[in-house]
């Protein structure tokens, strides 16, 4: 209960901060993007993880405000940076319950000069768990901007393929679990090859989350994955540091 009244204050003593992961392009490993990720530095408890306020912010329904933030935040980070890098953020299923997401989105676009493509919005399968109507359909209003669409810990969730022909999604995120077990293990292989002649078939690209290993990244490669994202190529880090990587200094 504590930390939900220090979450409800957070916003206005800006407490949060988006850290950012690069993305790379498979074939040559050039920088092609960066996943924002909330961190937030609470005053006594230190760092505490996304994984553990989220759910809070969900119910709460503090999510619809610091995913505004987030939003925002995004796309100021996306204006500094050259017109090939892309910046994905990921939203909480709350947030598609909401019909003015996209015009939220749009507003931020303008409001920074932004091509639409230069976003991409991270959802899970989780969306089609409530309102999958209404939130297929905010869904398709922000595809109709422009910005990107990916369906993000791919296989991990509760997998309704059917979703994938509504043309909405733009990209799938193999999960990191699948990712690191498919060095030792025939199955998990078999499944992303899978996932990636899936992908194919739908125009969709493909990302491997979770690459730590050299070995992690050639197997993906090998396997027809467009772009990896993971800590052989960097963990998340600050927006100085990502701007610091985007110019080349290491
Ligand atoms: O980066 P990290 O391992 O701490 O992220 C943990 C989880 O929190 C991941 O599932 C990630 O998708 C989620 N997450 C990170 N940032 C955001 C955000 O801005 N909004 C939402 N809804 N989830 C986020
Ligand atoms: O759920 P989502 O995919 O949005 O969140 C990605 C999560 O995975 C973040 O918490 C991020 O910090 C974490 N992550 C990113 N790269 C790696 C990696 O190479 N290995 C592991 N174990 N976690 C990673
Ligand atoms: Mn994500
Ligand atoms: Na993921």
């Amino acid at each position: 209960l504590r930390l939900e009244q220090d979450l409800r204050q957070a916003l206005s003593l800006k407490q949060f901060r988006l850290d950012y992961q690069p993305l790379v392009n498979a074939a040559d490993q050039s920088l092609v993007g960066f996943e924002a990720l909330i961190r937030w530095h609470h005053p006594t408890r230190g760092m505490v993880s996304p994984a553990d306020f989220i759910p809070l912010a969900e119910e709460t329904g503090l999510i619809m405000h610091l995913g505004d933030w987030v939003i925002e935040e995004a796309c100021r980070a996306a204006a500094v940076w050259p017109d090939y890098i892309s910046v994905a953020l990921n939203l909480s299923a709350r947030q598609l319950i909401l019909p003015a997401l996209p015009n939220t989105v749009s507003e931020a676009l303008s409001r920074y000069k932004l091509k639409a493509n230069r976003l991409e919005l991270e959802v899970t399968e989780s969306v089609f768990l409530g309102d999958s109507e209404g939130s297929l359909d905010v869904l398709k209003r922000l595809r109709a901007l422009g910005v990107g669409i990916a369906l993000d810990d791919f296989g991990t969730g509760y997998s309704s393929l059917g979703y994938l022909n509504k043309a909405v999604f733009h990209k799938l995120k193999i999960d990191g679990s699948f990712v690191r077990e498919a060095g030792n293990n025939r199955e998990t292989v078999a499944i992303i090859q899978s996932i990636v002649s899936l992908a194919k078939s739908f125009r969709m690209t493909v990302t491997a989350e979770g690459v730590e290993t050299a070995d992690d990244f050639t197997r993906m490669r090998d396997l027809g994955v467009n772009q990896i994202q993971g800590y052989l190529f960097g963990r998340p880090m600050s927006f100085e540091r990502a701007t610091d990587l985007v110019h080349g200094i290491q």
